[in-house]
């Protein structure tokens, strides 16, 4: 079978991978269809790319901020007339549903046009001096070269969070994709590069994390890293990034619990829970993986959603009646499969699924039936640690202070949902959920790019995409402007 070859974007120019070598993209729901070859990159490809961005910063770091919103601007609209065409082709490379993945490219529509209204904003503050006929202000600057290292189940989105910002800041970018999606972040650039961004401004390296990622954190030019993936590789970036000094963004997993009351809609809740576990095979970061049902309604709850789950349609994301796509590769089937095993051991007990789907029209993929499991006390591995696919655990408290406690009991803290008619159970969540996200009355997922993205304990280290992603992505300058004409101290001359 023939399938296209991809090179590094460096400086304007497609070129291959120095050592000439490449790793193949596969459809995850069928591995006969290759969507393309990419290059396997190293040190040095990743070294031309700072150089290329090193180069182009001198002039986008001058380029007025509504200049380059203005480029954001056109790329939205873009994306807009590509749409349909990046869905088909992220669903092919990565294998969530087409409804996802048009979600997923509408979410970088949505984070260009939010981020091209900040290319006239970028407020700084001014603030009186303590000094007669003294001026002060703070100015926000780029960071100069960023590197970036995105992940492969929001292919196109996560890579705009950061894109975007950074761009529209002033900094110029090297950016990895995941070697299981590439082609989306190839689909985003290209439409950069198609509205006008110049040659050099974004850079793509492709390659693992051993090959080019390393390599782009190690940078002593790359100022700063924004990082999305696991914990255990985040924890690798944050320290190595440490060593240089480089400001770095770590968004990581994630264990997120959905809490149902005995007085939630239980229709609504059943609605959220399923959409919650099992959108996106249970590949988001977001997604729910922990269901706490308070007693009076756990039985029914757990009925209903067992038989809903064992009728969700699982396929190839191309055909519109499936509701589950893949998992992305086999290593995400081999950890889901060995944490049903984990699961079993520890004594919870398997109400559906658990396993790997095999011949007909899954002979040629990695696909996983969805999974539930009951009994699951706190302390279990499969309530605290993240499995990142459609393995979901029903957990019983009695009193909502139980639930919150159970909710927080674990290393992570991004997504958190809770279901009731009680408003004053609901404002108590909102504060005492450890999470960076909390729904009332709706998923653990469906976050919109305008909020501030991110979580605490080991989900991040504090900063925040979205709304947080200007600050991470510029610097302040404090300026003094003294027109007195005369040297005056500061903290000497005005002492009382
Ligand atoms: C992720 O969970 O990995 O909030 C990102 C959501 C999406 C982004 C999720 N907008 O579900």
């Amino acid at each position: 079978m023939t399938y296209p070859a991809f090179h590094n974007l460096i400086g304007g120019e497609w070129v291959p991978a120095a050592s000439g070598k490449t790793i193949l993209n596969l459809n995850p729901a069928n591995h006969n269809d290759l969507v393309g070859e990419f290059p396997s990159s190293h040190g040095e490809d990743v070294e031309r790319a700072v150089e290329a961005a090193k180069k182009a910063f001198r002039t986008w770091r001058l380029t007025p901020a509504p200049k380059r919103a203005e480029v954001l601007r056109r790329t939205g609209a873009l994306l807009q007339e590509r749409k349909e065409k990046f869905a088909r082709e992220m669903t092919r490379e990565m294998g969530k549903v087409l409804a996802e993945t048009r979600g997923d490219v509408q979410e970088a529509i949505d984070e260009a046009f939010y981020v091209a209204g900040e290319g006239r904003r970028l407020f700084g503050v001014t603030t009186p001096s303590e000094l007669e006929n003294k001026f002060c202000m703070s100015v926000r600057m780029p960071v100069g070269v960023v590197g970036l290292i995105t992940p492969w189940n929001f292919p196109m989105a996560i890579p705009s969070w950061k894109l975007f910002p950074a761009l529209v800041a002033g900094n110029t970018c090297v950016i990895k994709p995941a070697t299981d999606t590439p082609l989306s972040v190839y689909n985003l650039v290209q439409t950069l590069v198609d509205a006008g961004l110049p040659p050099g401004v974004v850079n793509i390296v492709c390659g693992s994390g051993s090959g080019a990622g390393s390599a782009l954190v190690e940078h002593p030019d790359v100022r700063a890293i924004s990082f999305t993936g696991s914990s255990a590789v985040g924890s690798h970036v944050g320290q190595s990034a440490a060593r240089g000094f480089k400001q770095v963004s770590l968004e990581m997993g994630g264990k997120n619990a959905q809490i149902v009351m005995n007085d939630a809609n239980l229709d609504l809740a059943l609605d959220g829970a399923l959409w919650g576990a099992f959108g996106t095979t249970g590949q988001r970061c977001t997604a729910t993986s922990r269901i706490l049902l308070q007693k009076g309604i756990a039985a029914e709850f757990t009925e209903k959603f067992v038989a809903r789950a064992k009728k969700l349609k699982v396929g190839n994301g191309l055909d519109e009646t499936v509701e589950v796509g893949p998992q992305v590769n086999a290593a995400q089937i081999e950890t889901s499969a060995m944490y049903v095993e984990i699961a079993r051991e520890e004594g919870a007990k398997l109400l559906t699924g658990g396993r790997a789907l095999a011949g007909g029209e899954y002979a040629h993929g990695t696909f996983f039936e969805p999974t539930v499991f009951a009994n699951v006390k706190p302390a279990m591995r499969i309530a605290r640690e993240e499995v990142f696919g459609p393995v979901v655990s029903l957990i019983e408290f009695e009193t909502f202070e139980e639930a919150v406690e159970i909710a927080n009991s674990i290393d992570y803290g991004l997504s958190t949902a809770l279901y009731t008619k009680d408003v004053n159970r609901a404002f108590a969540a909102i504060r005492d959920l450890e999470a960076g996200i909390t729904y009332i009355n709706a998923p653990t997922i469906g976050a919109e790019v305008h909020l501030p993205f991110g979580g605490v304990k080991q989900t991040g280290n504090g900063h925040r995409e979205g709304l947080g992603a200007i600050d991470f992505f510029t610097t302040w300058k404090a300026v003094y402007v003294d027109y007195s004409d005369k040297l005056q101290r500061a903290q000497i001359d005005n002492a009382e």
